[in-house]
């Protein structure tokens, strides 16, 4: 089987573990030692926030230089550059929004600040650009105009994709869907609010989705599901794996560590769900996780590693339970294939259809079991390591 490019966030392993209730448990890193780090662990590319790379504050200078170092460390490592995105939540200026913050001169700053670094992504040929809108929300109903904030949002959008378009970058935007957290409730919530809203937008096309497995599972949402939906809608455009345990604060867990049959389902729809079972997407393999607060820098690229070990071992798993003749014939008992078959006829009217009816009997359709279970059975033994 082909080699997956791995690719990870620099701010995932280069968290110091500082949360709301204690402080860091491990030294800053250096992001280009990151880059190096990672490499050597078998990872393809990385993705940043312009802060990652240039801290905030940054003289023109100094900005310079860290670009520099960057493109040093990606050129003597042959890695790519998976995305790029803006930090428009960690400074107090962005405490009530940036794209959507009821005060203009801060929205303003923000689109500046974007427009900067899709430079800046643009000359290190990162072909997406992500939007997490972390901030964008509010806490009080009362304080936020949602219809005037999603006019901004369009507003920035729009200004965006006729920027790289004007400027002839071969980019695209992804926006991460998030229900909460920072915010008490965050604009664009879920994948399918932001497929929605894409809609509307005046560059459809340049916009797609960067989902986040835990993001959705954090609305009780099927990820499979909602990676599914986005495929089927073409604008699965960069993904964010990581793990997450039920509708709580976002975990950020190796991916596998948190639903692993869900994850299992999209490792074989991202690796087999293709034409012929070929992969159903082919960009890179995002990880977005936080190491654990408990682990000390060694066990930050042992936890790198495991993400890209648990996505292998599953992969490997799925291509099992696709081969086992028991799986084929369970998918046939459950009649998965008949789902790809139009409901009507070639040519078929609607006459022709209300003509079926006799042809039909509800009651024994109804009595016949649809043999579903049997099938998450042998998923459940193919991921243990029983078949
Ligand atoms: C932040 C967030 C992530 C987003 C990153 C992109 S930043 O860490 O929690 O889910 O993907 O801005
Ligand atoms: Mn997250
Ligand atoms: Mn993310
Ligand atoms: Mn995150």
């Amino acid at each position: 089987m082909s080699q997956i490019q791995f690719t990870f966030g620099l701010w995932t392993v280069g968290w110091p573990a500082r949360d709301p209730f204690g402080d860091a448990t491990r030294p800053d890193l250096d992001p280009i030692e990151s880059v190096h780090k990672l490499a050597e662990l078998g990872a393809a590319g990385v993705s940043f926030h312009d802060d990652d790379v240039i801290p905030f504050g940054s003289s023109a200078a100094e900005r310079e230089r860290h670009i520099e170092r960057l493109r040093k460390a990606l050129a003597e490592t042959g890695m790519f550059v998976s995305h790029a995105t803006t930090n428009l939540f960690t400074h107090p200026v962005f405490k009530e929004g940036g794209l959507t913050a009821n005060d203009r001169s801060v929205r303003r700053f923000a689109l500046r600040k974007v427009i900067r670094n899709v430079d800046l992504a643009a000359s290190l040929g990162a072909r997406t650009y992500v939007l997490w809108g972390g901030r964008e929300g509010a806490e009080s109903d009362a304080a936020k105009d949602i219809r005037a904030a999603l006019d901004r949002y369009k507003e920035g959008m729009d200004l965006l994709t006729s920027y790289v378009i004007e400027q002839g970058y071969d980019i695209r935007f992804a926006i991460e869907p998030k229900p909460n957290e920072p915010r008490g409730d965050i604009l664009l919530p879920t994948l399918g609010h932001a497929l929605a809203f894409i809609n509307d937008l005046e560059h459809p096309e340049r916009v797609g989705v960067n989902p986040e497995t835990g993001h959705e599972q954090m609305a009780g949402l099927n990820f499979t599901h909602g990676i599914a939906q986005a495929l089927w809608h073409g604008k699965l455009f960069h993904i964010d794996l990581n793990g997450q345990r039920g509708i709580k604060y976002d975990q950020d867990l190796i991916f596998g560590h948190g639903d692993l049959l869900n994850a299992f389902s999209l490792v074989d729809l991202l690796e087999f769900g293709g034409p012929d079972g070929s992969p159903a997407w082919d960009g890179p393999r995002h990880f977005d996780y936080k190491p654990a607060r408990t682990e000390d820098v060694e066990g930050v690229w042992a936890s790198a590693a495991a993400n890209m070990k648990t996505y292998t071992l599953l992969r490997d798993r799925a291509a099992a339970f696709r081969a086992d003749p028991q799986v084929q014939e369970a998918l046939a008992n459950a009649r998965v294939n008949e789902l790809n078959t139009p409901t009507l006829g070639a040519g078929e009217t609607v006459a022709d259809l209300m003509a079926s009816d006799a042809d039909f009997d509800p009651d024994a359709a109804g009595a016949r079991g649809a043999n579903f279970v049997q099938l998450t059975q042998l998923m459940v033994e193919h991921v243990l390591g029983a078949r």
